[in-house]
């Protein structure tokens, strides 16, 4: 048992600190078993207090830290290369009354999304963010990575909902600000600053998010068109029309039948169809009527089901929601999160496959997403150890096309090597000042975002 160990059971109990394989071994892994590394050991701190002592523990023997949260990212940005101690967050589940005036809760970084939500819920508010990873997925991850999810086409990302954050720098100290002004202009937007560095600039233990109107009247359209073509004519139609859309999400034929056959689902249409669209609305009374108007004079629409009711809404959003989890179940994935232009988004898909089959043949792709941002999870299966050539030939293409390496997931350890393709050599040094002046020991996230 080395000093450290012993030191880091001093700060935070004996039975948080895991030094046993059995123990640690769900920590080491992410969520898409691609990426897995072992750690020196796992620390689960319980206040912020807690924190600040491991990472200063850590700090004086030299020994980098792995930030976790919720444990669901899919970059490898949350587990250890090798050595590292891996400081989970997971205790931090302090959760502050509702402030309805400000509209604003504070969170602790391990609250999950679902309690989050639940919280606001019972306060008459919501969330903005919501992605199907909720049960899992925590407050501080989510920032830490800039989370996107399914209503980003309405409220932003995970940055548009944070006022405010407290964190541990990679000294020790604190820095806190959880006041959540609306207003205020005073100097560097340290908050802003933390919101998707991916834990390599501090480690986020409360966060202070905005919420928004709860709107429990929901309509869900099943929308199938002919291609990716017609998707963009639909998205167009419902963002000049639809005052209530929140979300607007993208499949295809083949993903359909993989998320059938994983889930026992009953076909959708008494025909196949190239892709689908889901279209959400949401609102404090029934936005069916609106909905349906927009369907029925949009000549992209082949076919489309409608639901407002809980039930009927839930089956049809497991057809998009469903993809990653039937995914996992087929192998282990090659999973590329890019955005491009819409202009651009139809002759990608059309490129995709061919990409794909060239950098690995054999290999077959599956694509779904986020039509409202462009952004396509692009999946790729039975690329065996061609992995990194589908990554490079895909993340290039996307480049070619303006595009964005990470959309929402993030760089991670994944795509840390191909940041120069999104980011410009001036970019990249300006980020790598930023991080030398806010840890300049290398101790946070090493090989995470910036390789
Ligand atoms: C989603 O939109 C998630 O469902 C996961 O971002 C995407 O599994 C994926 O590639
Ligand atoms: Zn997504």
């Amino acid at each position: 048992m080395s000093d450290l160990d012993e030191i880091l059971k001093g700060i935070v109990g004996a039975p948080h600190v895991l030094v046993d394989g059995d123990l640690k071994a769900q920590y080491e892994t992410d969520w898409t078993r691609r990426f897995t590394g072992q750690a020196r050991c796992v620390v689960r701190p319980a206040d912020t207090g807690q924190v600040a002592a491991v990472v200063r523990a850590c700090a004086d023997a030299g020994v980098p830290i792995t930030v976790q949260g919720g444990n669901t990212g899919l970059v490898g940005g949350g587990v250890p290369a090798g050595g590292e101690v891996l400081l989970n967050l997971g205790r931090l589940t302090d959760l502050e009354p509702v402030d309805t005036l400000e509209a604003q809760v504070t969170a602790g970084a391990g609250v999950t999304l679902e309690r989050l939500q639940q919280h606001a819920r019972a306060a008459g508010l919501d969330f903005g963010v919501d992605l199907a990873a909720r049960s899992a997925a925590t407050a501080g991850g989510l920032v830490a990575t800039n989370a996107g999810g399914l209503r980003v086409v309405r409220y932003g990302s995970m940055r548009e909902q944070l006022t405010g954050i407290e964190a541990v720098l990679a000294d020790g100290s604190v820095v806190r600000r959880l006041v959540g002004l609306a207003k205020d202009n005073t100097g560097y937007d340290l908050t802003q600053l933390l919101a998707g560095s991916e834990g390599t600039l501090a480690v986020i233990t409360k966060v202070r998010l905005r919420l928004v109107p709860l709107l429990p009247a929901r309509a869900v359209a099943l929308v199938a068109v002919d291609g990716v073509p017609g998707a963009l004519d639909l998205l167009a139609a419902a963002r000049t029309r639809l005052t209530t859309l929140s979300a607007a999400e993208l499949f295809l034929a083949d993903g359909l039948e993989l998320v059938r056959a994983h889930g026992r689902l009953t076909a959708p249409f008494d025909q196949a169809y190239p892709a689908y669209v889901v279209l959400e609305c949401s609102a404090r009374t029934d936005p069916t009527d609106e909905l349906l108007e927009v369907l029925g004079e949009c000549a992209a629409v082949q076919d489309a089901t409608v639901a407002s009711d809980a039930t009927g809404v839930a089956k049809l959003w497991a057809y998009r929601e469903t993809h990653t989890e039937a995914i996992g179940a087929a192998g282990v994935p090659v999973k590329l999160d890019v955005s491009v232009p819409l202009r651009e988004l139809a002759s990608l898909v059309g490129e995709l496959p061919g990409t794909v089959a060239a950098a690995a043949p054999g290999a077959w792709v599956l694509i779904f997403g986020h039509l409202g941002e462009g952004n396509l999870h692009v999946n790729v299966l039975d690329a065996g150890e061609r992995a990194e050539e589908v990554s490079d030939a895909v993340l290039r293409l996307v480049a070619a096309k303006s595009g964005s390496i990470s959309s929402e997931h993030g760089v991670g350890r994944a795509k840390a090597r191909w940041l120069s393709l999104s980011r410009s050599a001036a970019e990249i040094a300006a980020m790598r000042r930023v991080k030398a002046a806010l840890d300049p020991a290398n101790l946070l996230n090493p090989g995470v975002l910036l390789d």
